[in-house]
C-alpha cells in the first residue's frame, strides 16, 4: 500500500512517498517492515524506522521504541520479532508456535503477555533513543522517553555484554544468523555447515508466497535456521555465556547443557553495540548522571574488535567463529561498518575507505551502493539476499561513517546514490549493486525511514 502512482501526473516528492511507506506501514503502536512479508514487529527495524520517523513524527517514533522495549525479557535480552496478535499464524514463519516463548523463554523472562521471538538482533536501539530524543528534546524530557527507556537499553547491553560474550574476548556473540540481521551472508556457509539441517518437510516457509525464490535463502539454508532455533528454543533459550554456564551448573549440578552449535563475533554487530554505547553515554549525562564508565567502556570495546576481528591483509574486519576458533575468510559488508566508530585508530579508518572504494567493494567506480558482500568472492550474487545486493540500512551507515571520518565527497555522493535508488526503486528491501534494479520487497520500512532521515 503505497501511494498509488500515475504516471500522467509528476510524482510526489521522495520525503512525501517515503513518509507514506511509514504511514502505511504503521499498525498504531509499531511499523512493519513489510505489510506482505513481514508483518510484525522487527527489533533493528523499528530502530532504523524510529530513526526516520522522528521527522514526521517525534511522538510515533518515540511510540515505535516503546513498543519495542515494552517486549524486553526479564533477562535484558530485546526479541528480534514482537508478533502482533491479529496476524494470522501462517503469515509469517516462524510463528509464535515454533517460538513458543512464553513458554520455553520462562526461565529468562519472557513476557507472559506479548508473544516473541527468541533470538535477538544488532542493538541499534540506544543509538536510535538518542536521535529520537534529538528531533524533539521538549517532547521527549515532558514525556520522561529517555528516563523510562535508559534503564531498559542499559539491562539490554547488559545482558549481552555478560551473557554473550561466548569467546571469553570482551565481544558479543550472535548463535544464529537472523540475529546479525543478514540472514543468508557468505560469512555463515562455513560455521553453518557444521549444523544438521531439519528436515524440509518439517516447516513451511511463508516468505516463498512473497518473494521470488532466487532473491531469498535457499531451502537447505532454512533447514539450518530451524535447527540452530529449536535447539535454542529446547534448552529455554539460555546462554552459555560465563554467567550463564556458572548458573546452570548451580542448577543442573553439572557442566550445564552443551551450548549451541553456532557462535560468531560479527564485527556489525559489535560495531553497532559500541555506537549504542557513545549513546548511552549522552543519554546519561542528558538525565543528568555522568557516565565515564560507559565512555571508557566503548573505548575497550573498540580495543577488543580490533585486536580480535581486524585483518590486516584483507584491509578490513572479519567475522570470527568462536567454535573453531579462527576468522571466517569472506569479505561480508558487515567488516566495512566499524567505519561508524569514532575512536578507530585513524589509519584502520583510512583503510577502511579504501577498501570500500577498492575493487571488492567498488563504491565510487563500479557499483551504485556498497553490495552485501565482496563482488570478486566465489559465493556473489548479484540479486540474492546478503549475498551481495546492496541495503539500505548498511549503505546509511557507511554514509555516516564515511562523514564522521572527514571524506565529506564521498560521503555526500553516497548519500546522492542512496536518496536516487530508494526513490528509482520504490523503496526496495535491497538492489542490484550494479543497476540498483529492486529485489525482494518494495515499499520497504527502513528504506523509506533512512531515506526521510537523509533527506534532513
Ligand atoms: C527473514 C525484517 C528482517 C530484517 C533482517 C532480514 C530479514 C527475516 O527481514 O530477516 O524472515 O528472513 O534479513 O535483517 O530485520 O526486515
Amino acid at each position: 500500500r503505497t501511494v498509488a502512482y500515475d504516471p500522467t501526473r509528476p510524482a510526489p516528492p521522495l520525503h512525501v512517498r517515503a513518509a507514506a511507506v511509514l504511514e502505511a506501514g504503521w499498525t498504531g503502536t509499531s511499523t512493519v517492515p513489510s505489510r506482505g512479508l513481514y508483518p510484525h514487529q522487527w527489533s533493528w527495524d523499528s530502530a532504523f524506522i524510529a530513526i526516520g520517523l522522528r521527522h514526521v513524527s517525534p511522538l510515533r517514533a518515540q511510540t515505535e521504541l516503546e513498543t519495542l522495549l515494552a517486549a524486553q525479557w526479564a533477562d535484558g535480552r530485546i526479541p528480534h520479532i514482537v508478533f502482533n496478535p491479529s496476524v494470522p499464524l501462517d503469515a509469517y514463519f516462524p510463528s509464535p508456535d515454533f517460538w513458543r516463548s512464553s513458554a520455553a523463554g520462562r526461565a529468562a523472562g519472557a513476557p507472559r503477555t506479548v508473544q516473541t521471538s527468541g533470538i535477538v538482533q544488532p542493538p541499534v536501539h540506544a543509538l536510535a533513543a538518542w536521535l529520537v530524543h534529538l528531533a524533539d528534546p521538549g517532547l521527549s524530557r515532558a514525556r520522561g522517553f529517555l528516563t523510562r527507556a535508559y534503564p531498559r537499553l542499559a539491562a539490554w547491553h547488559r545482558y549481552l555484554l555478560h551473557r554473550r560474550d561466548l569467546g571469553g574476548g570482551g565481544l558479543v556473540s550472535v548463535v544464529h544468523p537472523w540475529e546479525q540481521g543478514m540472514d543468508n551472508s557468505p560469512c555463515w556457509d562455513r560455521p553453518l555447515s557444521r549444523v544438521t539441517p531439519a528436515p524440509a518437510r518439517s516447516f513451511r516457509r511463508a516468505d516463498l508466497d512473497h518473494g521470488s525464490p532466487e532473491d531469498r535463502p535457499t531451502d537447505l539454508d532454512y533447514g539450518r535456521y530451524v535447527r540452530l532455533a529449536s535447539d535454542y528454543r529446547d534448552r529455554g533459550y539460555a546462554d552459555g555465556g560465563i554467567e550463564g554456564a556458572a548458573r546452570r551448573a548451580s542448577v543442573e549440578g553439572g557442566g550445564g547443557r552443551r551450548a549451541g552449535d553456532f557462535a560468531v563475533e560479527d564485527p556489525a554487530f559489535n560495531a553497532l553495540l559500541i555506537a549504542s554505547e557513545y549513546a548511552l553515554a549522552r543519554i546519561a549525562r542528558e538525565l543528568g548522571a555522568a557516565a565515564p564508565a560507559r565512555q571508557d567502556r566503548a573505548e575497550r570495546l573498540t580495543d577488543a574488535l580490533v585486536e580480535r576481528l581486524w585483518e590486516p591483509s584483507a584491509g578490513m574486519f572479519l567475522c570470527r567463529d568462536v567454535r573453531a576458533g579462527e576468522l571466517i575468510p569472506e569479505r561480508g559488508v558487515s567488516g566495512l561498518v566499524p567505519l561508524l566508530l569514532p575512536d578507530l585508530p585513524r589509519d584502520l579508518a583510512a583503510t577502511l575507505v579504501r577498501t570500500v572504494c577498492g575493487p571488492h567493494f567498488g563504491l565510487g567506480g563500479t557499483t551504485r551502493l556498497v553490495p552485501s558482500y565482496d563482488l570478486l568472492g566465489d559465493a556473489f550474487d548479484p540479486h540474492r539476499y546478503w549475498r551481495g545486493p546492496a541495503w539500505f540500512n548498511t549503505n546509511w551507515l557507511l554514509e555516516r561513517g564515511l562523514r564522521l571520518h572527514g571524506e565529506r565527497g564521498r560521503a555526500d555522493a553516497l548519500r546522492r546514490g542512496i536518496l536516487h535508488t530508494a526513490g528509482a526503486s520504490d523503496f526496495a528491501e535491497y538492489v542490484d549493486p550494479y543497476t540498483g534494479q529492486a529485489c525482494g520487497a518494495t515499499g520497504f520500512g527502513w528504506t523509506a525511514a533512512l531515506t526521510l532521515d537523509l533527506l534532513h
